[in-house]
C-alpha cells in the first residue's frame, strides 16, 4: 500500500464497506483491497480486520444463506463521488460480482458509506450509506479502524454501535 507518501493520494477521506459471502471470501476481499490501492488519485489508509456476520436478506437475517465476512477501509482519494462509485463498480465485476437479486449473495460487494463529510442524494448514489447506521457488519469494523468515526447524519460510530449491541434502535 502507498499510505500517505503516496504523491497522488487526494485529500478525501472515503469509508469504503466491503462484503463477501460467496467464493474464497478472504482471498477476494484482500485482492479487492490491493485494486482499491491501485485506483487514480487514491491510496488505502487503514483496512479492518474481517468479521463473519449472518446474511441479511430483504426478509431478515438467514442463517441458511452463506455467511458474510465484512470489513472497511478507509481510502483517500481525489476521485468524485461519481467516478469513485464506477470503480468500485468495475472492481465488483472484476471479482465475478452477478447482479441478479437485491441483497442476494455475492462474491463482493463495495459500498461508499462515507465520502469526506459530503451528503449525496442521486437515483445512483446515496451517501453517506442509508443504512450503515443499523449494521453492525459496518460499524464495528470500522471503529477497529477509526475509533473517533462519525457518521454524518447519525453521531458518533461508536454510540451508534453501543445501541445496536445493546439492542436499542438506533
Ligand atoms: N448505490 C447507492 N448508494 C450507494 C453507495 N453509497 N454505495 C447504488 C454503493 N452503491 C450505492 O447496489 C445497488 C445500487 O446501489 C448500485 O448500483 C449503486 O448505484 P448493488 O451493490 O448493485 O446491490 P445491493 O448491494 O444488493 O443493493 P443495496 O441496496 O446497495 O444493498 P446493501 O444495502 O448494500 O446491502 N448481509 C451481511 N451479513 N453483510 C453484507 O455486507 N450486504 C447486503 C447488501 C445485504 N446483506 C448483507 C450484506
Ligand atoms: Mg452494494
Amino acid at each position: 500500500m502507498s499510505g500517505e507518501s503516496s504523491a497522488t493520494a487526494g485529500c478525501v477521506l472515503a469509508v469504503i464497506a466491503l462484503g463477501s459471502n460467496l467464493g474464497d471470501r478472504e482471498a477476494t476481499l484482500e485482492r479487492a483491497v490491493v485494486a482499491l490501492d491501485g485506483l487514480p488519485e487514491s491510496s488505502i489508509q487503514a483496512v479492518s480486520s474481517w468479521h463473519g456476520s449472518v446474511a441479511l436478506t430483504l426478509d431478515g437475517p438467514d442463517p441458511e444463506k452463506p455467511a458474510y465476512l465484512n470489513g472497511v477501509a478507509l481510502l483517500q482519494t481525489g476521485l468524485d463521488p461519481a467516478a469513485l462509485l464506477s470503480s468500485l463498480r468495475r472492481i465488483e465485476l472484476e471479482h465475478g460480482r452477478e447482479r441478479d437479486e437485491r441483497w442476494g449473495d455475492r462474491t463482493l460487494d463495495l459500498d461508499i458509506i462515507t465520502y469526506g463529510e459530503l451528503l449525496i442524494m442521486t437515483p445512483d448514489l446515496t451517501v453517506p450509506h442509508p443504512r450503515a447506521h443499523e449494521r453492525d457488519f459496518v460499524l464495528v469494523p470500522w471503529l477497529e479502524v477509526q475509533p473517533d468515526a462519525e457518521l454524518p447524519g447519525h453521531g458518533r460510530v461508536a454510540e451508534l454501535a453501543r445501541v445496536l449491541r445493546e439492542g436499542g434502535v438506533s
